[in-house]
């Protein structure tokens, strides 16, 4: 049996990981910091199949000391600061966790598991004010926020790392990637569950920033598919994974509204104080390595991730104003 070391598990990717590696037979081992506030919601139908470690990204000993104890196959690194406005609040925090968290997780591998492949979740905004369209693996960087930059960092760390210390170590370079377990922050779920609120009456207004960016989105499902595959390759590389379709957030909004009868004009306000300082205009990705090496493909379009997602939120608010309107639903939710 294969063990895998998820950073991250409780997120969305780490999620839908977790989910694929245990079907494929794995012993998962999620790591969680001691200190973590964050929800464990979207692990919870996993957890009796997970082994869940205690580690942190701020702290050397407590990941050579995981990567000593399990000797895990596989690393994926997925953990980190990932709403982008958020790293203009706490710059330093999002360079320790997102950049040198990498360092210290390559470092604690080099010198107790050099064996371990390991996988580093790059990301598409690091190339930010984009120099050509598409994007694709030889596609200079241009990052646009503290985020991005701290990004760009562990993405050169790694790849620096393979060429050093000939790790096994690869980079997913993924475009935005969606789908219900998206946290209510990001655009699309914001915008998936306001819309469901207002068909169901428990909203009226969805306040957006920039309806004119443009981002490939996928299914995030797919998209840990290509994390996995990436790890299984007789060389370590670097992937761009994305739809090769761009869309602007407005479209998004379109669908979402057009999928619920609703006219979006009516219930959509634009907020400037929504706008970042310095915004990613156009990401589209070009894929063709991923295709040709991994075999990859998504199998979401566009149109069915906003209806899934548009779905999973009415279903969501349904069974919430069930439990709010009967008291037994109260006491079995609390129980
Ligand atoms: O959903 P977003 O916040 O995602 P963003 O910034 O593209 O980043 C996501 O994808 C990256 C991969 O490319 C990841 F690395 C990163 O961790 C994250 O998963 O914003 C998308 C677009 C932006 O242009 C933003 O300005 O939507 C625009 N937008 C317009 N109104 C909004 C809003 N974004 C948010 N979050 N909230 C708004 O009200």
């Amino acid at each position: 049996m294969r063990t895998a070391l998820i950073t991250g598990i409780t997120g969305q990717d780490g999620s839908h990981l977790a989910e694929l590696l245990l079907h494929k037979g794995y012993r998962v081992l999620g790591m969680i910091r001691h200190t973590s506030t964050t929800s464990q919601n979207r692990i919870k139908h996993l957890r009796d199949q997970l082994t869940i470690v205690e580690g942190d990204l701020l702290d050397q000993t407590s990941l050579t000391r995981i990567l000593e104890l399990h000797q895990p196959d596989e690393i994926y690194n997925l953990a980190g600061m990932s709403f982008v406005p958020a790293s203009w609040q706490q710059p330093v925090l999002t360079a320790e966790f997102t950049g040198l968290g990498v360092t210290r997780l390559l470092d604690a591998m080099r010198h107790v598991a050099p064996k371990t492949r390991f996988y580093q979740a790059s990301s598409s905004e690091m190339f930010g004010k984009v120099r050509e369209t598409p994007q694709r693996e030889t596609t200079p960087f241009h990052p646009r926020s503290p985020y991005a930059v701290a990004k760009a960092y562990g993405h050169y760390i790694t790849v620096n790392y393979r060429e050093s210390y000939d790790l096994f170590a690869c980079c997913g370079i993924l475009f935005n990637h969606e789908g219900p377990r998206r946290g209510l922050e990001f655009v699309t779920r914001k915008i998936t569950h306001t819309a469901a609120q207002i068909k169901l009456g428990l909203a009226e207004e969805l306040r957006l920033g920039n309806l004119q960016s443009k981002r490939d989105w996928g299914f995030a499902g797919d998209f840990v598919r290509a994390m996995w595959l990436m790890l299984q390759q007789p060389k370590a590389d670097d992937y761009v994974i994305g739809t090769g379709e761009t869309h602007t957030v407005q479209e998004f909004v379109e669908i979402a509204f057009d999928y619920l009868d609703l006219d979006w004009k009516r219930y959509v306000a634009v907020d400037p104080q929504l706008y970042r300082p310095a915004e990613v205009d156009l990401l589209l990705g070009d894929a063709t390595k991923a295709r040709t090496i991994l075999g990859w493909q998504p199998e979401v379009t566009f149109r069915e991730l906003v209806h899934m997602m548009v779905d999973a939120d009415l279903a969501l608010l349904r069974q919430q104003l069930q439990n709010k309107h009967d008291p037994r639903g109260k006491v079995a939710k609390v129980a």
